[in-house]
């Protein structure tokens, strides 16, 4: 629960990304700390928490839930394992803010979308943090203020240095397309309708089979069009931009991140390693944002649906990507408290 106005957080998972978010609650975030750290693999939960004070560790993802000092989960899990941890939260009424995807199939999406809409109030924020990165901010400010006209097409780049350990095709869609097909509905405020993957020649660098790069065209429900550049093994940096071309200009971010570098003869621009150090401060005031919502009661960002419409258009991306051909989206009518 809060205490003196303090917000206990579990983090559920306690890989690469749940170890930051423990650090970034415990030393970045006003307002929460971290009350526990659940991880099937005990051993990482302990070193995630480890200098963090009062915080207990538990091997039981679940178990959590009913300690009493939290009153808020940040789910850092693998997406398979959402549903569950989701589900449960929403029965005890508590905020959550899960990283995406918020579930690998639009099926159990839909079924953590129905319990809260069953329970008339929003309860989950999905971890979309490119929303909260200040250039993406900015083209949306510019996309909605009209200055441009309609923006008829959206030109991603997203690069890697080099896909995890066990990254399957799927996942290239699921886990790392995902960011794409939520920043084209939010940027645009339409609906992705269909997605084709043309697949060049993989690069040798990239593990065998997987297929890596790829090149995805999405079609949007007012006609404009989104190509993105997926290649999760590129060995430089790591790079996400997006151009939005309108009637009457473009805007494009995503360029400058890193410091310029001058040495003899050279300037230069360095490239960010991945996207802890890119989407740095995205995430602190994405994290900061769903702490002060969660101690004022509310919740706010991206919700359940968004999470639903994205895996909607993963399930859709990981047909085409298999089938070679262009895949229509298809989605249910969203529940009233999503409208
Ligand atoms: C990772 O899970 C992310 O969320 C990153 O933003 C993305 O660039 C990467 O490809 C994913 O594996």
């Amino acid at each position: 629960m809060t205490l003196r106005g303090i917000l206990g957080v579990a983090v559920v998972g306690a890989g690469r990304m749940g170890a930051d978010h423990v650090r970034r609650l415990d030393r970045a975030t006003s307002g929460a700390r971290v009350a526990a750290v659940a991880d099937v693999d005990r051993e990482r939960a302990e070193r995630a928490a480890d200098g963090v004070e009062d915080c207990a560790v538990h091997s039981e993802p679940l178990a959590v839930l009913d300690d009493p000092a939290v009153g808020a989960v940040l789910v850092a899990s693998p997406g398979p394992a959402h549903e569950e941890v989701l589900t449960a939260a929403l029965e005890r009424g508590l905020p959550v803010l899960c990283e995406k995807p918020l579930t690998p199939d639009p099926e159990s999406a839909l079924r953590v979308v129905r319990a809260e809409a069953a329970l008339g109030r929003r309860l989950v924020q999905v971890g979309f943090m490119r929303r909260y990165d200040a250039g993406f901010r900015k083209l949306k400010s510019l996309v909605d203020s009209g200055v441009q006209g309609r923006p008829l097409m959206l030109h991603f780049r997203h690069r890697n240095v080099s896909s995890p350990p066990g990254f399957t095709g799927p996942m290239t869609i699921r886990d790392s397309a995902v960011h794409e097909f939520d920043t084209v509905r939010w940027l645009l405020g339409q609906e992705i309708t269909a997605v084709t993957v043309v697949r060049p020649a993989a690069s040798s660098g990239a593990p065998e089979g997987l297929g890596d790069p790829q090149l995805l065209l999405l079609e949007t429900s007012r006609g404009a069009v989104a190509d993105v550049e997926l290649f999760l093994n590129c060995g430089f940096g790591y790079q996400v931009t997006c151009e939005v071309v309108s009637e009457r200009g473009t805007a494009r971010t995503g360029d400058e991140t890193g410091p310029v570098v001058e040495g003899p003869g050279a300037r230069c621009r360095e490239i960010p390693p991945d996207y802890l150090v890119r989407f740095a401060d995205a995430y602190d005031l994405q994290v900061q944002r769903w702490v002060d919502a969660a101690r004022r009661g509310t919740v706010e960002g991206p919700d359940c649906w968004d999470g639903y419409a994205a895996a909607a258009v993963c399930e859709a991306g990981v047909r085409a990507r298999e089938t070679g051909a262009r895949v229509a989206v298809e989605t249910e009518a969203p529940p009233d408290l999503y409208r």
